[in-house]
């Protein structure tokens, strides 16, 4: 019999269509209490004349004002700050052979997902681009349940055991005598859990390198960090690892940028996100897959459930099995972003777990958490966290319930309602957990085979392109130079030491301690091209470009200019001195989109200024244009300069400017030279990293 209980109806539209019967609309509506009741009036509390005092009657001040003071529910430990979006998952082909998991068998289905990235240690109103991790959890609807894929941008962790957690945690989060600082592992308590704690020499590099800047969440991968198991049909299992690959490349901020821009937009990521989607961008990332087969679990010199190790991708290759859009930005945030309750143990068939120590403990930590943060046991009820397949069970009641459960029987087993609801078997789709053969003693240790924790932060090291080396240097200086504490600076200098010399010694150089005497580095000589940046897909595609124009600009200068952006889907932004319209030579008018006060060039992945004398000469007369293209110019952007526009960009970024990497000039011949062309490949470069800038 076929008993799947509307269960093979799943669509990319499925989780929109449920979503719709919570949706509630103001507009053109009349104002009700609670318990609909019409309000007349609510701008004036119930008084015992005029200016006499408020009437306990008062039933609607009452309902509006304690419904106010509970609007809130505790932010989440660690990832408080985040944003979500819809989208839908394809996968390219049956993956039959590896994992039984259905959502990953049929290329024509599209699994509905929600996506919600975050930062880890900032507060739920911090700032975007601070230096930190990033979470990037998927919530797959499929027709077996809920598949959550709780990942960070970043393939290793900093601990290697979830009873570290807490300690962890403790050490990056605001000091708890003055709760500073907020957002920023950049003090003395992190640096000493680190320098005391060396399972994070890893991690430390990754946190520590561009990885935890990045240009946009569309532009960063994702890992689920840990190694699971694919299990097929046949009860076959494999250990896996997934990765996201974003379809526009992994692309970075600049440190000084990452910091002004947490001053000027502190929304950037969630902005840019949700701009895209505005726009009818598809936001798209890859899936892949690392497996190795049971049989070769101990062939690796790192153990494979060791959470602080990666496995190089050419050692094992990343499968690309499939691809998830984002397209579809969510109605009300609380509702979803902030009730989203992601859960490493959401699994369907085909996926299980392995015994990584970090990942059993997440096991626990994440319906915990729900808990506190939503109130009581009945959060999958939540709109955004049902499935979009039915469930059943004998779960019944606690705060908030929603179902209403039918007839007397609640228990299993039971004969009044024909054993029902009753287990299915395996072939029926029921969950079976891999049958792994566990033998030891109960004891409180770690295996051996966890102890080496600085060879991959050598491996890491050793595959960082120059300019990304210098940028781990100075991000170590920056941070270990917060730190109070000498002691605890020479400790760090001490322990990175023993990932690389010439690292301790830069980093020492810039903190006020003294490198160790001896050379303890790792000596793994390996490198692995795929964690460079510096080799990743670079696409001018949604860059952003702030064109700086006033009356007067050229018309012919712009508009050839406009056409080779659209064409490559980059967008233009107009900034003006002032908001309006504003006329070229030509009597081209154009709307000005913001201006020299309210953006900054940070804001911008390029510049572009178009000539027109009179354009020109109204923007000589702001500092502030200057210093927008000079800023510019420093974080190594593109920059385009045509006709008269060439002088500003010159006296803004010094005459040495033009013969730069990434500056694209053109003075009079219009027609001939491709320079609409050669600016758009600029931009797509990302950064121009080569730029002499002082
Ligand atoms: Fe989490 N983590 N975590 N974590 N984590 C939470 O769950 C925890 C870890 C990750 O957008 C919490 O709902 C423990 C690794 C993401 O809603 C909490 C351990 C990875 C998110 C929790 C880890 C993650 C969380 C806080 C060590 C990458 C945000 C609120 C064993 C693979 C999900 C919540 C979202 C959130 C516990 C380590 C990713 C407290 C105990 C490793 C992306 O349950």
């Amino acid at each position: 019999m076929n008993n799947n209980d509307g269960r093979r109806n799943v669509n990319e539209h499925s989780k929109d269509q449920q979503l719709e019967q919570y949706r509630s609309d103001n507009r053109g509506k009349k104002m009700t209490t609670n318990q609909g009741l019409r309000v007349s009036e609510d701008e004036h509390s119930l008084k015992a004349g005029v200016r006499g005092p408020t009437l306990m009657e008062d039933f609607h001040f009452r309902e509006k004002m304690t419904h106010f003071d509970h609007e809130r529910i505790p932010e989440r430990v660690v990832h408080a700050r985040g944003f979500g979006a819809h989208g839908y998952f394809q996968v390219y082909e049956p993956m039959t052979k590896y994992t039984k998991a259905k959502f990953l068998q049929d290329p024509s289905v599209k699994t509905p997902v929600f996506v919600r990235f975050s930062t880890v240690a900032g507060s739920r109103g911090s700032g975007d681009t601070v230096r930190d991790v990033r979470g990037f959890a998927t919530k797959f609807y499929t027709e077996e349940g809920n598949y959550d894929l709780v990942g960070n941008n970043i393939p290793v962790f900093f601990i290697q055991d979830a009873i570290k957690f807490p300690d962890l945690v403790h050490s990056f989060k605001p000091e708890p005598n003055n709760e500073m600082p907020q957002a920023s592992t950049a003090h003395d308590t992190f640096w000493d859990f680190v320098a005391n704690n060396e399972e994070t020499a890893h991690m430390i590099m990754w946190a520590m390198s561009d990885r935890a800047i990045p240009r946009s969440y569309r532009m960063m991968e994702g890992f689920g960090v840990h190694t699971f198991r694919f299990v097929n049909e046949e009860g076959k299992a494999r250990f896996v690892k997934f990765h996201w690959k974003p379809v526009l490349g992994v692309h970075s901020l600049v440190w000084d940028e990452a910091q002004t821009i947490a001053g000027k937009d502190p929304d950037y990521h969630r902005r840019d996100l949700w701009e895209a989607i505005e726009r009818g961008d598809e936001v798209e990332y890859e899936l892949g897959v690392q497996m190795i087969d049971e049989e070769d679990e101990f062939k690796f010199d790192f153990d494979i459930l060791d959470p602080t190790k990666l496995w190089p991708e050419e050692m094992v290759p990343v499968k690309i099995i499939g691809k998830m859009t984002l397209n579809r930005n969510q109605d009300n945030v609380f509702a979803e972003t902030e009730q989203a309750a992601f859960h490493p143990g959401h699994v369907v068939p085909g996926i299980d777990f392995t015994n990584d120590p970090l990942l059993q403990g997440r096991l626990f930590s994440y319906t915990d958490t729900q808990l506190i943060r939503l109130g009581g046991p009945n959060f999958h009820e939540i709109p955004i966290n049902r499935p979009v397949c039915p469930f059943h069970n004998n779960q019944y009641d606690g705060y908030h319930r929603m179902t209403i459960n039918k007839g007397p029987v609640a228990y299993h087993k039971n004969s009044l309602q024909n054993n029902d609801p009753a287990p299915a078997s395996e072939e029926e789709g029921g969950y079976v957990h891999y049958e792994e053969k566990v033998e030891g003693k109960k004891i409180r240790r770690r295996s051996e085979s966890f102890n080496d924790h600085y060879s991959q932060a050598k491996l890491f090291w050793n595959s960082m392109s120059p300019v990304e080396k210098e940028h781990i240097i100075s991000a170590f200086r920056f941070e270990v130079g917060k730190v109070k504490s000498k002691d605890v600076r020479r400790q760090v200098v001490h322990m990175f030491n023993r990932v690389d010399r010439e690292l301790a010694k830069q980093i020492a150089a810039g903190v006020g301690v003294e490198p160790p005497e001896k050379d303890e580095g790792s000596n793994v000589t390996f490198k692995s091209p795929a964690l460079s940046q510096e080799n990743t897909v670079k696409l001018p595609q949604t860059r952003t470009v702030a064109i700086l124009a006033e009356q007067g600009f050229d018309d012919e200068d712009l508009s050839r200019v406009l056409k080779e952006f659209k064409k490559a889907d980059i967008i233009p932004d107009i900034v003006s001195s002032a908001l309006g319209v504003i006329k070229g030579t030509g009597g081209t008018e154009i709307e000005v989109g913001n201006t020299l006060q309210t953006v900054d060039s940070v804001l911008y992945d390029a510049v572009y200024i178009p000539g027109g004398q009179e354009s020109i000469e109204r923007l000589q007369l702001h500092k502030a244009a200057s210093d927008f293209i000079n800023e510019a110019f420093g974080h190594y952007k593109a920059i385009g300069a045509a006709g008269k526009g060439i002088d500003l960009l010159l006296s803004a970024a010094g005459s040495h400017a033009a013969a730069q990497p990434g500056i694209i000039t053109s003075r009079d011949d219009k027609s001939k030279d491709d320079f609409g062309k050669k600016l758009v490949e600029a931009i797509g470069g990302h950064r121009h990293w080569d730029r002499q800038v002082s």
